[in-house]
């Protein structure tokens, strides 16, 4: 077959793709020989053909059992301090589902996300994932690397999804009739800079919990956690308390949406006052709140405001119906230092002992936005995305406690006003909220939910998805299943009929603000 050497894969807005002239047809390279290929600024590294069965990766925890496929390890150097390493996994033909699928990863990871190709592979897409550029999941690689920082935040994405559609072309003859991005958190954002900055890259993107405002993110995280810790660097809020706060905030919210269900369907409508958990006497005690973690409670429920115009800096977190591993601890009252504050140390700074009591949130948040604007994706004007037919499922959680899902629905909004209305943008971009869901997933309401089945019958078949049907499981058992409406549609239960069963809901437009009805609630059994 033909191997045409491309240039230019180094540059960031030029879609390589568009050079080749026309798609190969033809019986393509057989796997072992796919390291010949040429890709400029990439290196194949090897290519093996794996038997079907149990595989695992070096560095990847468990074992996976997996159909036959074509392994393909290699590194991208689009300059000289990058070191982007990508793998492909190509089906066999007689299983190739003729598409691609991309897909994203977590946190600042530096590791290939195993288990989503795995995923992808098992419904027969040729799948690829990288590195992201760097080993690691902490922030240091970005100190004195201004290119590894690039390729963290936008480009070993890129190049990974061109590169890999060579490959595949090179093993199966032809490039894939689709090509798809799967990803949530940082991987939320590695979809929204694709539609944003790489609209050719690919036909449909689903963006999870995206991380995509991560430099005020970054400050929200700095901000919630010197309110939630004392001067001594000790956390305020004990874990005990935080599940006190959760009772009393499901007591007084849970029925805004007419249905107590245990889920809070929108937390904006939320108004629970933390202070009315204040200790009567003077003094802790386990049932109440001192007036410090008033104070600190508040303070995570309103964000951080710019001290000198008062403009909202960053959403606060929602008030929360936490579970055990979606709880503000994790990003917020238990880590040791302030969460993602290497961001400041290696990447804005360059101060490894940067000390964030000197932050000015004002004059620190302008020089970031300036320096660093590669860490966001944050652009409403999709048009050239929309322009060349691609389709964008947005999805979060009510209950993130990660990325604030007001933030979400805020860069939404932003779309919707950019890209002349909601019908306009609904032709391209539907978003779905899911009440009482965490990070990506779990949390008491329901999370499991197949977003790429819809994302293909939308892209391959033009039927765009007005639901998600959602599950709640308990040990591995369904026990509620409810739908998730385009936003702005709400779930409403119709009256009849048990609340754990997605039938007995209609999506409707909801009033803008709680209604002072009779209407009769009904406890969750
Ligand atoms: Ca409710």
């Amino acid at each position: 077959m033909i191997r045409r050497l491309l240039t230019g894969l180094v540059g960031a807005s030029v879609p390589l793709l568009g050079e080749v002239v026309a798609p190969a047809a033809g019986p393509g390279t057989p796997c072992a020989n796919i390291a010949a290929l040429t890709i400029p600024s990439v290196t194949i590294k090897s290519a093996t053909a794996i038997a079907a069965g149990p595989f695992q990766p070096s560095g990847s925890g468990n074992a996976l059992t997996l159909p036959s496929f074509c392994r393909v390890e290699a590194t991208a150097r689009p300059t000289s301090d990058s070191e982007i390493r990508f793998e492909v996994w190509i089906p066999p033909a007689d299983t190739w589902n003729s598409k691609f699928q991309g897909v994203g990863n977590g946190g600042y990871s530096g590791a290939i996300g195993y288990a989503a190709m795995a995923a992808g592979l098992r419904r027969g897409y040729a799948v690829a994932s990288t590195d992201t550029g760097h080993a690691g999941g902490d922030m240091k690689f970005g100190q004195g690397h201004p290119e590894k920082i690039i390729d963290y935040a936008y480009r070993s994405i890129h190049i990974t999804a061109e590169a890999s559609k060579l490959i595949v072309r090179d093993h199966a003859g032809r490039f894939p009739d689709h090509s798809y991005f799967n990803g949530c958190s940082a991987g939320g954002q590695q979809a929204l800079s694709e539609a944003q900055r790489f609209p050719e890259d690919y036909d449909g993107i689903i963006a999870g919990d995206p991380a995509n405002n991560r430099i005020r993110q970054t400050f929200g995280f700095l901000w919630s956690w010197v309110a939630s810790h004392g001067t001594d660097g000790k956390p305020l809020i004990p874990e005990a308390k935080l599940s006190m706060i959760t009772k009393a905030v499901v007591a007084a919210c849970d029925g805004i949406d007419r249905l107590k269900d245990g889920l809070i369907d929108d937390p904006r409508r939320c108004h629970f006052d933390p202070a009315s958990l204040l200790c009567k006497a003077a003094g802790d005690e386990a049932t109440c709140l001192t007036a410090p973690q008033v104070v600190a409670v508040k303070k995570i429920y309103d964000g951080v405001k710019n001290p000198r115009t008062g403009e909202q800096i960053f959403a606060g977190w929602p008030r929360l119906r936490r579970s055990a591993a979606q709880s503000w601890r994790s990003y917020i009252t238990d880590p040791q230092e302030p969460m993602r504050i290497g961001f400041f140390r290696f990447f804005l700074f360059h101060d490894p002992n940067w000390d964030y009591r000197t932050i000015d949130w004002d004059r620190d948040l302008a020089y970031a936005e300036q320096k660093l604007p590669i860490m966001s994706a944050i652009d409403p004007d999709l048009s050239a995305f929309k322009k060349r037919g691609g389709k964008l499922l947005m999805y979060t959680g009510w209950s993130d406690p990660v990325v604030p899902p007001q933030d979400t629905v805020a860069y939404y909004d932003s779309v919707v006003k950019t890209m002349g209305g909601l019908e306009k943008t609904r032709e391209f971009f539907r978003f779905f909220l899911a009440p009482g869901m965490g990070h990506c997933g779990g949390g008491p309401g329901p999370n499991t939910f197949d977003t790429l089945t819809a994302l293909e019958q939308w892209t391959e078949k033009g039927i765009a998805p007005d639901k998600l049907i959602a599950q709640h499981l308990t040990g591995g058992k369904i026990d509620r299943t409810r739908p998730l409406c385009l936003y702005p549609r709400v779930a409403r239960w119709k009256g009849t009929g048990t609340i754990d069963d997605a039938v007995n809901f209609a999506c409707v437009t909801d009033a803008p603000s709680a209604p002072k009805t009779t209407t009769p609630t009904r406890d969750h059994q």
